[in-house]
């Protein structure tokens, strides 16, 4: 397949290490991922759905104690603890070679281990990242096949150096005490064992291309984020891109394929599809910063997807899908999850493997999950309705604007954007959520989670906003940073604004802000709009007063607020760039004198 030493070397090295008894080269043809799906079915390690009703799709489930990322196993491994920073785990690389080194070996004896070429962002571009995933999970080569480009090409594009990520991943024997996800940025490295679910084993997604690619685009000039990148199409044919950083379960993917409400489609609006989960930022030679997504699929969230809330996204899992912890309708062997539809089926097995009916309790009169909370959908990008002709630009789209967001229940307005750059970086480093009542502990706790990026920041915390910084003072053209919040309760904890396709609304006056078509009013946060210049023609039980409500800012919720920041800005000691000292000095300054 090559003749690259490096390869060849990293090959014959975890080969000697993990012993597997047979070393499979992925070639990305069509023939050997029939051949593969083959194997998996025969082994029970996927299952065929209804090839009429869900064409191409594969059911798998994975271990009942391994069904999501695992943050206090994941590991930023440099040589000196402070360049981890205070926002990550950390462990000495030679100590985590030699711990994992001694769990892992031998594990792969009668597996055969798969060599993968896969290429983060379009084969050959300036943005691409190239990586070597060995794995002993055909349901890995399968996912990497969707989520990423596998290609033998990526050998040739590599012309004999060792530019890539080695990245090694063995199930072991799925043991949650000695499952360590480990990331070395200064070796180019991930280390993943003994766990199968996706967050933790498709070591394209989080582990490189936002841990390792954000430590790359640190010491390269570039920037790695957890984003999603859309394109509004307006009346006249003009396509703007906006980039946007949610936590985890903010409704990223919603929002990336976002259908504007009927006041905007029939003006001829348009909302096209770039990423739901990672953009690559570069400046580009026109001074503006262009993204692309650099994966190739998507990995989501099943439960709460339906054809209302994101009929893009359902209509992407109607072939050549892989479903994982999903429930499995046994009338017609399709698939089904809380929230797809009110028709549940009559007779399914959940995501343990278990009967499952309607209205089932558990032992202690608890409904049971027919699909875990965590389900997932793998669906080739390719499937999206609502994809962009952009997305397979080499170059990237240019960004018009950036936007945080978090749950809020009452300190951020619906939408402020930020005085300038600085002030931007300082609005998303202060990013937060709370946790709400369907969470199991205390409800309105505050998770600070700069950027979306807490669990993905290969560095240290501080560094990453002083590169943030930097950036800034090498575009030329900058986007705009706004800040958002969908989640602003009432006095009855439910949510005062409608969210989903009605976003699109919020985007535009972002959108007009961009072009400087509309005023914007101070306040000690930022800019607000005017109520009246939030569009809400057609949307019932809203009006302009409730508009007003949304984009409160109280002054006593934000001296607390700041007081949080503090404390969170406290943890980067020195390392805390002395301008977003000044902006939390300005923030409480604005405060005192509104
Ligand atoms: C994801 C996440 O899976 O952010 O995208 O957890
Ligand atoms: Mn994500």
């Amino acid at each position: 397949m090559t003749n690259n030493k490096y390869v060849l070397d990293f090959v014959q090295k975890y080969a000697d290490l993990l012993t597997p008894d047979k070393i499979v080269w992925i070639d990305g043809s069509k023939q050997q991922k029939k051949e593969l799906i083959e194997q998996a079915i025969a082994t029970g390690e996927v299952m065929k759905l209804n090839n009429k009703l869900l064409p191409g799709c594969l059911y798998h489930r994975t271990a009942q104690n391994d069904v999501a990322r695992v943050e206090d196993r994941t590991y930023i491994c440099t040589r000196s603890k402070d360049d981890a920073g205070p926002t990550n785990n950390w462990m000495d690389p030679q100590e985590a070679y030699t711990k994992l080194d001694s769990i892992a070996k031998g594990s792969m004896k009668g597996r055969t281990m798969y060599v993968i070429p896969f290429s983060m962002g379009k084969v050959g571009s300036r943005f691409a990242k190239y990586g070597i995933e060995l794995s002993d999970s055909i349901y890995v080569v399968l996912n990497m096949m969707i989520m990423t480009r596998v290609s033998p090409k990526i050998y040739d594009k590599l012309g004999g150096t060792d530019n890539f990520v080695k990245c090694i991943h063995a199930k072991v024997n799925i043991d949650l005490e000695n499952r360590y996800i480990c990331h070395f940025p200064e070796d180019n490295t991930i280390y993943s064992i003994n766990s199968g679910y996706g967050g933790n084993v498709l070591l394209g997604k989080k582990c490189l291309a936002l841990r390792i690619a954000s430590y790359q685009g640190w010491k390269e000039g570039w920037m790695a984020e957890h984003m999603l990148i859309l394109g509004i199409q307006k009346p006249n044919g003009e396509t703007k891109y906006v980039c946007g950083a949610f936590p985890s379960a903010c409704g990223k993917t919603n929002l990336a394929m976002l259908i504007p409400p009927e006041t905007y489609t029939s003006k001829g609006y348009k909302v096209f599809t770039v990423g739901d989960d990672i953009a690559w930022l570069r400046k580009g030679r026109d001074g503006m910063l262009y993204a692309i997504n650099p994966e190739n699929g998507f990995f989501g969230v099943a439960p709460g997807t339906n054809v209302k809330s994101n009929p893009n996204a359902l209509e992407s899992t109607r072939k050549n899908t892989i479903f994982t912890n999903v429930a499995i309708n046994l009338k017609n062997n399709t698939v089904w999850w809380e929230g797809l539809d009110k028709n549940p089926p009559q007779k399914a097995l959940d995501w343990k493997g278990n009967p499952w009916h309607p209205g089932m309790v558990d032992a202690d009169g608890k409904p049971v999950k027919a699909a875990h909370p965590n389900s997932r959908f793998t669906a080739p990008i390719q499937n999206c309705p609502s994809l962009s002709p952009e997305f397979e630009n080499p170059k990237g789209v240019p960004i018009s604007a950036i936007i945080f967001g978090g749950r809020r229940a009452k300190t951020a307005p619906l939408v402020y954007e930020a005085r300038d750059w600085k002030h931007g970086v300082f609005v998303g480093s202060i990013m937060a959520s709370e946790t709400t009542a369907a969470a199991a502990g205390q409800v309105g706790v505050v998770r600070r989670d700069p950027m979306a990026m807490l669990p993905f920041c290969g560095y240290h915390m501080g560094d990453y906003f002083q590169h943030w910084l930097n950036m800034g003072k090498k575009i030329k053209n900058k986007p705009k940073i706004f800040n958002v919040n969908w989640f602003r309760t009432d006095e009855n904890g439910n949510f005062i604004w409608p969210g989903f396709g009605d976003n699109m609304r919020v985007l535009d006056w972002i959108l007009q802000r961009c072009e400087d078509a509309v005023d914007a009013v101070e306040s000690p946060i930022g800019y607000l709009p005017k109520p009246e210049d939030i569009n809400i023609e057609g949307l019932e039980g809203i009006t302009l007063d409730t508009i007003k409500g949304l984009l409160e800012v109280d002054k006593d919720t934000w001296k607390q607020e700041a007081k949080g920041i503090e404390e969170f800005y406290a943890k980067f000691g020195y390392r805390l760039p002395k301008e977003l000292r000044k902006e939390l000095k300005t923030l409480k300054s604005n405060l005192r004198k509104a």
